[in-house]
């Protein structure tokens, strides 16, 4: 985790002393090729980071936002806190401007949006071959408070503390009711959504098929 805070011009002194190291010791030197890994020091950039450790927003520079390599592929990666908010990001490579990539991982592409309701555990995933930035949910904001309770609304009449919530499809769930297949539609199913003939716009499934799958 040292290398976390490390920030590039650190690394390349590190890696300018070790060059160093070598040459005054006399040895002989097999010298490493540098991996790419260590050329390439992307940075979570955005206006996220000063929630995240960083002095300031869109600090490229910043060691506190650096996605740490992931062995044996061509991933960084790196988890944050992150505050409920809306943000915006994208990843810079070096602690400058001079390369960054952003949505669909153009070069200087656009700024990816971010909007989280409450405290979340985000990994933050760079991979420098697609150049794509993708975020992954470690841990969402969770406990039930009773201001949660205003959620629960009728007809549910107790509150929803320990419930679990489903949604369900009713159409593709299951048929059990077949009078009620054609449901009194008629025309272009690309307007009335009917069409019983392909499962792509109707399944015929009902609350009644529903309720028979109860426990
Ligand atoms: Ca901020
Ligand atoms: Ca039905």
């Amino acid at each position: 985790m040292s290398t976390m805070t490390l920030s590039t011009p650190a690394r390349r002194r590190l890696a300018a002393l070790t060059t160093a190291l070598l040459v005054g010791s006399g040895a002989v030197a097999v010298v490493a090729t540098p991996s790419v890994a260590a050329d390439r020091t992307p940075v979570l950039v955005g206006s996220l980071q000063s929630e995240i450790g960083c002095p300031e927003d869109w600090a490229p520079a910043c060691a506190a936002s650096t996605l740490e390599p992931v062995d044996g592929t061509s991933q960084y990666a790196q988890t944050f806190d992150v505050p409920a908010g809306t943000y915006e990001y994208k990843v810079a490579l070096n602690g400058t401007w001079d390369e960054s990539y952003g949505a669909d991982g153009a070069p200087g592409g656009a700024n990816l949006p971010l909007t989280i309701d409450g405290p979340a555990t985000l990994r933050f995933v760079y991979d420098d071959e697609s150049h794509r930035i993708g975020v992954e949910v470690e841990s969402l904001a969770s406990g039930y408070t009773a201001a949660d309770d205003a959620l629960v609304a009728a007809p549910v009449r107790q509150a929803g503390d320990g419930k679990q919530f489903y949604f369900v499809m009713t159409d593709r769930f299951a048929n059990g009711d077949a009078r009620n297949d054609t449901g009194g539609l008629a025309g272009d199913r690309l307007t009335t959504g009917f069409d019983p003939t392909s499962t792509g716009f109707y399944n015929g499934g009902d609350l009644a098929g529903l309720q028979q799958n109860l426990d």
